[in-house]
């Protein structure tokens, strides 16, 4: 149907019959979410043609494979981007026009496929649009959670999570596989024996549970080469079936025990984001999908190969972060319990299959399991750890004689626990950062002691984004403007988007690009009337902080310096000032109290701010709520100033600061994660820098932090906002309800070091740079030739040219042409 030329008299007909199928209705009878299914499985019956010509040109091509092993994939919604890739958008949406349906109400019908936290899981989801694009053959391999990440409401500026039912309509997107389910197994104990025949050891799992683990594949659509390849998620149940002669001996109640405590298995994501949480249900998700996406694995390649030593030939595993590290011993478990191979062939393979991907530097998000859970849940597994971790002490003893400290520092089992990073360095054959800094702070701090000891396995690969949903699909009005001054191509290859950068000098074309900036405004400005009741002016500055809620990334750095701006508008009521609006999304782990506390704060600011009326509407301040891919793909394109105001050193890469970039919005933010490279591309004369260097941040903490009460006693412009955290001010006179956020900055009461995220110390730096931005808006010829830069320079961030670096350093596959399946 879409093949060739797209026929939209056979696409409209398709609609109707799917209506009448499914429901028994007319176009005009039907309901919007009824006009959604109907729409999408007219789309997908197009794209399971082309889903089963890639994975027949694939086996055809024997062509080695990556699986991306992910506890998260932050997809967001499927249709608007399926018809993007497929190259049909516009025709679709004409065709959906001429019936009187808008394919953006359609669209927002769709639940976002919120099966990650934020960043870590966008990144696969990107990635994953980036190897279909580029026609590399690729699996993601995760889990299909039942809740993804909760809905989150704001109740009286509090936040409240709700859980995501995010199927309950159904899925069109995706394809149960019950012909390739696995059997995963937990618990019970080992035991073992001396093969009579071969003389070799067996190891023997015994009282153990079983669950099934049951895939279910949804296609990734590659842009415009009729690619198709598969992230494949699992859901569980229990293998003891239903029999009737159960009913009857009353094992009905046990049936449905077991039933329920497979299906907890993939209950929910856990919504912790940068931050670790030792749960037992945590791990058995871990090892669940690892464990059957690993046996799926080596049973396709066992189809075409019988030497399963040479695996690493047709596959490479990729560890989105240590939370499928898990694949090292249990790959090995399987290597040698089942295929036979001997510990030196089997890690052989291993070593030569598993890389590892390290997404953060911040302590707390370590994963460390007590060695008693580990070895309880995961018996035989925990037997291999040994083994991994008791050969490894070896080389480190032989490589370091009578140095105990390095021993310590290195081991895989340590104090009690099993230190998974460590595991997926010494298992790995590559490490690797996301940005140029984070990497460099790898080798010469956190993993010093690996880096000195097997420099040969560190690597960078500075992350980036896809253009196809983040510019192409979000922006549409912005797309067809750069399409129209240098064609299409930037579509498949951002490189091009500097071709961007004589028009600068252009008059014409920077008032066409801030025009574009301007009904975007406009667009997000109806979205926020229409979800928080506020009215915003687009003409305002749109300066927006998005991303997930955590100290480090300072929000209350950002809000802290409101309090202050509202404070000197208060005071000096002539003072000249560029009206603003702050805008700002953001979710907090549920148990995350400080996080909770400055929702709060952002909320009551907000309602004290927005309802002054002797400010005249000069700030207005907007949380909004339930921030997620589908709607920032509103908030991108309509940013001016865009918030990366991590503490130095904290933010590994981050990758909103690219959205932001590609849509035209300059950074105000610090020289951390891939900010520096953003700079070193746009130039320092068009963003706003500020704040202590990684260097300075590093230094004090290594020597015991700073004094924030230097500070506050001696600038009593912060001290007044700070002391208004607990006045009463933003709390209808409630002294305690930012008391949590008052003491980590002066730390009276708390366990914690003061300040720890150097906010007192960098708040004069960060207004001061808010002045710059105020300064430069002003001056609208500047202003526009610096948001037009952003786009023009963004060039390197594409996550096309990060899977380029993946495969040329890490994954070594080869590109497979793909005929349509039509
Ligand atoms: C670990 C154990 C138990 C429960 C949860 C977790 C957990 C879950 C999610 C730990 C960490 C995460 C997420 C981390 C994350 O999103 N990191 C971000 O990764 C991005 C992509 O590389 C970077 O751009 C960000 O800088 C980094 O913060």
């Amino acid at each position: 149907m879409f093949s060739k030329r797209f026929e939209k008299e056979t696409f409209k007909q398709t609609v109707k019959d799917n209506i009448r199928t499914l429901y028994r209705k007319t176009i005009e009878e039907a309901t919007p979410q009824q006009l959604f299914q109907a729409v999408s499985y007219a789309v997908k019956d197009v794209i399971f043609d082309d889903w089963f010509a890639t994975q027949k040109a694939y086996d055809e091509a024997d062509a080695k494979t990556v699986y991306y092993m992910s506890m998260e994939f932050l997809m967001g919604r499927a249709l608007g981007n399926n018809l993007i890739n497929m190259t049909v958008y516009k025709d679709v949406k004409e065709a959906l026009d001429e019936m009187g349906i808008d394919l953006n109400v359609i669209e927002d019908q769709e639940p976002d496929a919120a099966l990650g936290n934020g960043g870590l899981g966008r990144l696969a989801a990107c990635f994953l649009d980036s190897l279909a694009t580029l026609n590399y053959p690729a699996y993601g391999c995760g889990i299909r959670y039942r809740y993804g990440m909760f809905k989150q409401k704001i109740e009286n500026g509090y936040q409240k999570e709700v859980p995501d039912d995010w199927l309950r309509e159904g899925n069109p997107f995706e394809l149960r596989r019950e012909e390739y389910a696995k059997e995963v197994r937990f618990g019970g104990n080992i035991r073992f024996e001396k093969d009579p025949a071969t003389g070799k050891d067996i190891f023997i799992q015994e009282n153990y549970e079983s669950v099934l683990a049951i895939p279910y594949d949804m296609p990734i659509v590659g842009y415009g080469n009729h690619v198709v390849n598969t992230l494949r998620v699992w859901d569980a149940k229990a293998i003891t079936d239903f029999k009737l002669d159960e009913f009857d001996r009353g094992n009905y109640h046990k049936a449905v025990e077991q039933e329920n405590l497979a299906k907890l298995i993939v209950d929910v994501l856990y919504p912790n984001d940068n931050h670790y949480s030792g749960k037992e249900l945590r791990l058995k998700q871990q090892y669940f999908f690892i464990s059957a996406s690993l046996q799926a694995l080596i049973a396709k390649y066992k189809k075409k190969h019988d030497d399963v030593r040479k695996l690493y030939e047709k596959v490479v595993i990729q560890m989105n972060d240590t939370h499928p590290t898990v694949a090292v011993p249990e790959l090995m478990r399987l290597l040698i319990d089942q295929e036979g191979l001997n510990w030196e062939e089997a890690w052989d393979v291993t070593t030569k299959t598993c890389a590892y991907t390290n997404h953060t530097i911040m302590a707390e998000a370590l994963e460390k399991w007590p060695i008693d859970l580990f070895s309880r849940l995961l018996p035989r597994i925990y037997q291999i750890v040994q083994e991994i971790d008791r050969r490894f002490l070896i080389k480190v003893r032989e490589m370091y004689p009578g140095n105990e400290h390095k021993v310590k520092k290195m081991a895989i089992l340590m104090d009690g626990q099993v230190r998974m990073a460590n595991m997926a360095i010494i298992a790995g054959f590559s490490v690797n950062g996301v940005a140029r800094l984070h990497t460099d702070i790898l080798k010469t701090q956190q993993l010093r002691d690996f880096y000195e000891m097997m420099p040969e396995k560190f690597n960078n690969k500075t992350n980036g984004i896809t253009q196809r949903r983040f510019l192409a699909h979000g922006n549409p009005l912005l797309a067809d403007w750069i399409t129209d001054k240098i064609g299409d191509g930037w579509i498949t290859d951002l490189s091009q988007i500097a071709k961007l950068k004589p028009y600068v000098e252009d008059e014409t074309a920077r008032r066409e690009f801030m025009e574009i900036k301007y009904k975007n405004k406009v667009r997000l400005a109806k979205y926020i009337k229409e979800h928080n009741g506020i009215d915003v002016d687009p003409r305002s500055i749109f300066d927006v902080q998005v991303k997930r809620l955590h100290e480090y990334k300072r929000q209350f750095l950002n809000i802290l310096h409101i309090m202050y701006l509202y404070n000197q508008i208060k005071e000096h009521p002539e003072m000249s000032f560029y009206p603003r609006t702050f805008i700002f999304g953001a979710k907090a782990a549920a148990g995350y109290l400080r996080a909770k506390e400055t929702i709060k704060l952002i909320n009551s600011v907000a309602e004290v701010v927005n309802n002054d009326r002797s400010i005249n509407g000069k700030l207005k301040v907007v949380f909004i709520e339930d921030y997620r891919v589908s709607n920032a793909e509103l908030i991108f394109a309509a940013a001016d100033v865009s918030e990366q105001i991590s503490t130095a050193s904290k933010e590994a890469s981050g990758t909103g600061n690219m959205k932001f970039m590609l849509n035209g919005a300059p950074t105000l933010g610090t020289m951390d994660g891939a900010n520096v490279e953003i700079v070193q591309e746009v130039g320092a004369e068009n963003a706003f820098i500020f704040g202590l260097s990684s260097e300075e941040v590093i230094n004090y903490e290594n020597n015991g932090g700073y004094n924030p009460q230097d500070i506050y006693f001696n600038d009593w412009e912060l001290k007044r906002v700070v002391d208004q955290l607990m006045d009463g001010t933003y709390s209808h006179g409630d002294h305690n309800m930012y008391k949590n956020l008052y003491n980590s900055l002066l730390n009276t009461q708390s366990t914690d070091k003061a300040d720890m995220y150097f906010i007192l110390k960098d708040f004069r730096s960060y207004a001061d740079a808010q002045k710059r931005v105020e300064e430069a808006y002003r001056d609208q010829q500047r202003w526009s030739r610096m948001a037009m830069m952003q786009t023009a320079c963004c060039g390197k961030f594409s996550s096309d040219r990060t899977i380029e670096e993946y495969v040329a350093d890490i994954w070594h596959l080869e590109k497979v042409e793909v005929p349509s399946g039509q």
